[in-house]
């Protein structure tokens, strides 16, 4: 599926997009140091290190890795470290040899194709960076615009001036992002020249590694026009980093690209699932709800949203809680919204790191053991509740959930055949249930319970019998989330004791 533009082709394009809602989206950020312990026997083989961990990866129900930008990035330890990430790129054209060469990364791109997988690709638009001229050298003033390639020298970036006002829109994409100590150079991005540049290499990049998604870094810091063009050229399904807490400034961009990661909903989970351990008093979850339905009625297309409750950039969850009934609350979150389920890497293993660059351990460390690790479990459960609610209602992924808000504390979310139950009290918390009959009566579809269906817990295979007027009444002891399916649905996917 390679060229976008031969009708032929059209179907398998459409084809990844399903797939790529249909299941999960792992992230294996910090390919470097992935892959280089992956087999401690390799030096750089971080996308071999990929490979030959995709069972790992697919044994958990993903459908999609993203990995880390792939092309060649500053090579020396700078003001801000080490450049393991990739978010430093000084050669658009090149690979990042650390990460490994152009037929590697094909084998990547056949392996995941091979296991019906699929390949996601973080791009960086926004900046180059280059190396100082010497390593003893302070930026700005030392370093080499002709070495960012290929552009021709200082005239194809915004003169520097580093962004200090978020509120000026002007200087949020035509300032530069970093500090004296590590300038991210900004690409001018008005310019018609850079512009055809971008678009043909997005363009090329795809077809030449049958890249089957994007994730596009730095969103907010290029003009909204830009990237209509830009998600064209590429042709695959592009997910934005708008990196923001508010849906109204949000939503144009989902205007000019499939979707963009759930940043707005991302703050009221992460606030309402953290905040009961720090505080003492129980986050609000239905702040949770009010993001959502702003989503769903201000976005495009509220569907193709990334959702997500850890990436490269945030502290873990774990490091402002350690309750793991808050933990799981907000995992199961992630997929039973609207948009596509993303996991960072790690979180599976339980990871704690906080801000970065805490949050970004090696996966080695963790033998990717598969033993006793709660979370991986509920990962594996939600992935596979999630395809079989596919596979009951074909409706599943353009149908808007319902929100129930039975308590500050207490939150329903119907999206037929799933009805979830979060709640934030903490592990020494339990909830009596009562969702009425009119939440679920406010949607229809295959898959839907009705008076006196059996209904499974898929993450305990704990039963509860809707009620005759249509209301279903659950307990959930210990501050657990209960993600319920019609037991034809839900048995065939239930972890017994996975929490
Ligand atoms: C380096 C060091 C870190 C250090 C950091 C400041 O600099 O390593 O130790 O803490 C890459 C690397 C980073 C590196 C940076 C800079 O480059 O991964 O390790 O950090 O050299 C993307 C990527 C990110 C990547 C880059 C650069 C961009 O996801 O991994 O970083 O290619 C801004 C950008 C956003 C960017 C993020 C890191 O910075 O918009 O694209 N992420 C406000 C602003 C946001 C801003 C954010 C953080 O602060 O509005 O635009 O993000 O600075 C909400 C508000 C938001 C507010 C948040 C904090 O609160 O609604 O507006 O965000 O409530
Ligand atoms: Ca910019």
């Amino acid at each position: 599926f390679i060229d976008a533009d031969k009708p032929s082709n059209t179907k398998y394009f459409k084809e990844a997009k399903r797939l790529v809602k249909s299941g999960g989206v792992i992230i294996v950020d910090n390919v470097v140091r992935q892959g280089r312990v992956a087999d401690p026997t390799l030096s750089d083989p971080a996308v071999e290190g990929i490979i030959n961990k995709l069972d790992y990866i697919q044994n958990m129900g993903f459908d999609a890795i993203w990995i880390s930008p792939i092309v060649e990035n500053v090579n020396q330890t700078n003001g801000q470290g080490e450049a393991y990430h990739g978010y430093w790129p000084s050669n658009i054209n090149n690979l990042n040899p650390h990460f490994g060469t152009t037929d590697e990364l094909k084998s990547l791109a056949s392996a995941l194709h091979d296991r019906n997988m699929y390949l996601m690709v973080d791009v960086v638009v926004n900046h180059l960076v280059a190396n100082p001229t010497n390593t003893t050298s302070v930026y700005p003033e030392t370093f080499n615009y002709d070495t960012l390639q290929p552009f021709s020298g200082q005239s194809s970036f915004h003169p520097q001036c580093f962004i200090s006002d978020y509120n000026n829109q002007t200087e949020v994409e035509q300032c530069w992002l970093g500090d004296t100590n590590l300038p991210l150079i900004d690409l001018d991005t008005e310019n018609s020249t850079n512009v055809d540049i971008m678009y043909n290499w997005v363009k090329g990049l795809v077809q030449e590694y049958s890249i089957d998604g994007l994730r596009i870094d730095t969103v907010k810091h290029i003009r909204q026009d830009f990237w209509q063009g830009f998600s064209d050229a590429a042709g695959v399904y592009t997910v934005g980093e708008v990196l923001i807490g508010n849906t109204t400034y949000a939503a144009p961009y989902t205007k000019v690209l499939s979707g963009i990661l759930d940043y707005p909903t991302y703050y009221a989970v992460f606030n309402a699932f953290t905040s009961s351990s720090l505080s003492g008093t129980s986050g609000n979850v239905s702040h949770i709800a009010e993001m959502a339905l702003q989503a769903q009625s201000v976005y495009r297309d509220p569907f193709a949203l990334g959702s997500f409750v850890e990436n490269q950039d945030q502290p873990r969850i774990q490091s402002r809680t350690s309750d793991q009934a808050l933990v799981k609350n907000a995992l199961a979150w992630v997929f039973v919204n609207d948009g596509i389920p993303i996991v960072y890497y790690g979180q599976e293993q339980g990871y704690q790191g906080g801000e970065d660059p805490a949050n970004r351990e090696a996966l080695w460390l963790s033998g990717y053991s598969t033993q006793n690790k709660p979370l991986l479990n509920q990962i594996t459960a939600l992935n596979a509740a999630r395809k079989a609610a596919i596979s009951a209602n074909p409706k599943y992924t353009s149908t808007k959930a319902v929100f129930h808000a039975q308590s500050d504390q207490a939150l329903a979310i119907y999206k037929p055949p799933m009805l979830t139950l979060l709640t934030s009290g903490g592990d020494g918390s339990s909830t009596d249930w009562t969702v009425p009959a009119s939440v679920s009566s406010g949607i229809s579809g295959n898959g839907a319970y009705a008076p006196g269906d059996t209904l499974v817990d898929v993450l305990t295979c704990d039963e509860v019998t809707v009620g005759n007027d249509g209301t279903v009444q659950a307990k959930a002891s210990a501050g657990q989330p209960k993600v319920l399916m019609v037991k034809s649905l839900g048995q065939g996917v239930c972890q017994k004791g996975s929490s």
